[in-house]
């Protein structure tokens, strides 16, 4: 996984640290390396953050004295990234909230969203399967009342995970859903209300409200954006825009089995300033990994 962010990261540390590093050769290098980042996926204003972070670094005496090193060029690098992945408080324990709220006979609700086809649905299905494997039990909210087809794939896998599904006919009110399964959840004593939502494009002002409807009915105790790691840099923009429109308090990035570049996941915790809290790994149910900012980063720079 991130075979191509780390070879970039390796590239920039080989050629500053076999070089006698100059003020303007580190310049030359550095527009090299923010082109390589961006081209990572990463966003540029997090990549300037990067470059400024090193630059500054590099500067003066210790210039001279370090920057042939290649451990101390290493540890200037990840410190640059591991910043920007520290900005996002990593707080939230998802099955630590489900306990809290259980001790409250309450369910914990999670609301799903982002644009069509990024993984919503199948990481809902694959939180319950999570949250199975961990004695917390779960009903699905069927809001996407929008797109055809929509309840029958969430119905399909509640089948599977012998999970109720609330659900209405479509074009009918998402909001009353919602309302419906947490009525369900609560009289049910079920730990874990997930919302499935309709995808929806920032412009798309009718849906926007929907959604906003959705959580002042529902209260969620987590928002979560799901973005496509395969999306790129668009994934950055998608975040930013929900995270302004309706607030993000985390994030569910799929894809990452494919052949990805990575710098998404730097670049949605850069916007929305909230952590990762899992990877989709595929398209079975125990595909979901937890993400670790710590486990990452090892990852980019191994020993
Ligand atoms: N390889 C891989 N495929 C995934 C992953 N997550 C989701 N998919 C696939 O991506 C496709 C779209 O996923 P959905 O869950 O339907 O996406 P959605 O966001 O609910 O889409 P809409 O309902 O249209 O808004 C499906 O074919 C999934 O099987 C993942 O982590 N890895
Ligand atoms: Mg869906």
């Amino acid at each position: 996984m991130f075979e191509k962010f780390k070879d970039s990261l390796k590239n920039f540390v080989n050629k500053i640290s076999t070089k006698t590093i100059t003020a303007e050769n580190l310049d030359n290098q550095l527009d090299k390396f923010k082109t390589d980042l961006v081209g990572l996926d990463i966003a540029y204003n997090a990549v300037e953050d990067i470059a400024e972070y090193i630059k500054e670094e590099f500067s003066g005496e210790k210039m001279s004295r370090f920057a042939r090193k290649k451990t101390y060029t290493q540890n200037i690098l990840r410190d640059s990234i591991e910043k920007i992945l520290k900005s996002a408080e990593n707080d939230i324990n998802i099955l630590k909230i489900c306990q809290e709220k259980k001790d409250q006979d309450l369910p914990a609700i999670f609301l799903f969203l982002g644009i069509n086809g990024q993984g919503k649905t199948t990481s809902i299905a694959k939180l319950a399967y999570y949250l199975k494997k961990h004695k917390f039990t779960s009903v699905f909210a069927g809001c996407d009342t929008f797109r055809a087809g929509a309840i029958e794939q969430i119905q399909k896998h509640a089948d599977n995970l012998n999970i109720k599904l609330i659900k209405h006919e479509y074009k009918t009110d998402a909001a009353s859903v919602a309302f419906d399964a947490i009525d369900h959840a609560e009289a049910k004593h079920i730990n874990a209300v997930l919302i499935d939502t309709a995808g929806r494009m920032e412009t798309n002002q009718n849906l926007i409200r929907e959604l906003n409807k959705i959580i002042r009915v529902s209260e969620p105790t987590l928002k979560i954006f799901v973005g496509s790691l395969l999306s790129g840099n668009t994934a950055y923009e998608q975040a930013s825009v929900f995270n302004e429109k309706v607030g993000v308090d985390g994030s569910i990035l799929t894809m990452a089995d494919a052949d990805i570049k990575g710098g998404a996941a730097v670049s949605v915790i850069y916007s929305t300033k909230r952590p990762i809290l899992f990877l989709g790994t595929g398209q079975s149910y125990d595909d979901l990994e937890p993400f670790d900012p710590k486990d990452f980063i090892d990852l980019l720079f191994p020993k």
